[in-house]
């Protein structure tokens, strides 16, 4: 039987879901059961919320003692419940860093801790690879070069500027660096694509509905979204039909995720174009996390496959949609 309860990692903001299975955690003391204490970024998108499930669900199937952690978007808050775990002698810490910089100083305590730890979803920039066994999420600049090649084709008759807004995920996080950079260096292969305006959004929906209504301000002329997730490009949608245009048709939107909400603005016509990244890691992070303490060697990166979507095969796609 699972018992959920609530317990404090250091600071009354960060919430820890512990999923017990009766028998007290083990940690790193002996027993059979292998506790994971999972260090997730927040709840900021549908995406996230699919990720959570994915992991909650997954480590209750493996049969793994689950200690959950939401750091709400902050750095400090996910440092705090790194720290915590290792205080509790887990047997693995996995997380997904909010920002790519500024976490050796941590991984080295849960080094000289013994305690190994494994990237779900976003890397960090540290050159030091012995900080942790893997890094197990997407090709995030594969992402934003994808998108950029639909555009290209999309907008091939152009002959005049076209003009991009782009919508940045978390300022510093590895998905919003690299889907920018991904896109960047294959739009500039033509002079006519503009990026007008570029701003974080902070993966929200909020967040994309906002800086988009400053952009349609300061921008007379939007001729295309390109918003780093699904739940920015909805805020966006909002914006641009408060503005009185219509989404799909006078101003192209381009997202990445396929959530089911993303995937359903795209049937609508609303997105024109989605390019996938698969929140369900959690089979494959329960998998990793008992090779791991088995001391079995595991690849350095392991890369989720994706694929991408426009309306008419969002439409076809969306029934069967998971997340
Ligand atoms: O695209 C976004 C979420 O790290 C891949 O984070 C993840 C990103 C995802 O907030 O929706």
């Amino acid at each position: 039987m699972l018992k959920k309860s609530l317990v404090a990692v250091g600071l009354a903001a960060v919430l820890a879901l512990s999923a017990c299975s009766g028998s007290p955690a083990t940690g790193g003391t002996g027993g059979d059961e292998i506790t994971l204490g999972f260090a997730q970024v927040g709840a900021e998108s549908g995406w996230r919320t699919a990720n959570t499930k994915s992991v909650q669900e997954s480590a209750k199937t493996a049969g793994i003692n689950l200690k959950f952690s939401d750091a709400q978007q902050k750095q400090e808050n996910q440092i705090k419940a790194i720290r915590s775990y290792i205080q509790q002698k887990v047997d693995v810490i996995a997380f997904s860093p909010v920002v790519e910089s500024g976490w050796d100083t941590v991984l080295k305590e849960a080094k000289d801790a013994n305690i190994p730890v494994i990237l779900t979803d976003r890397a960090i920039d540290s050159p030091d690879k012995t900080l942790y066994k893997t890094f197990l999420g997407s090709d995030f600049v594969l992402e934003g070069e994808k998108a950029a090649e639909w555009l290209i084709k999309d907008k091939e008759a152009a002959t005049g500027d076209v003009n991009i807004v782009e919508l940045q995920g978390t300022t510093g996080a590895a998905p919003a660096n690299d889907r920018m950079s991904g896109f960047a260096d294959v739009i500039k292969a033509e002079s006519k694509f503009k990026i007008v305006a570029s701003q974080t959004g902070d993966f929200t929906r909020s967040g994309g509905k906002q800086v988009m209504e400053a952009f349609l301000k300061s921008n007379p002329k939007i001729d295309v979204v390109y918003a780093h997730n699904d739940d920015m490009a909805l805020g966006a949608i909002e914006a641009i039909e408060a503005a009185g245009k219509v989404p799909g048709k006078d101003i192209t939107i381009i997202s990445v995720d396929a959530t089911k909400d993303g995937m359903t603005a795209a049937a609508d016509g609303k997105i024109n174009f989605i390019v996938e990244c698969n929140p369900l890691l959690g089979d494959q992070l329960m998998d990793l996390t008992k090779k791991v303490l088995a001391g079995e060697t595991v690849p350095e990166r392991v890369v989720t496959e994706e694929t991408t979507f426009d309306s008419e095969q969002a439409k076809a796609a969306l029934p069967d949609r998971k997340y």
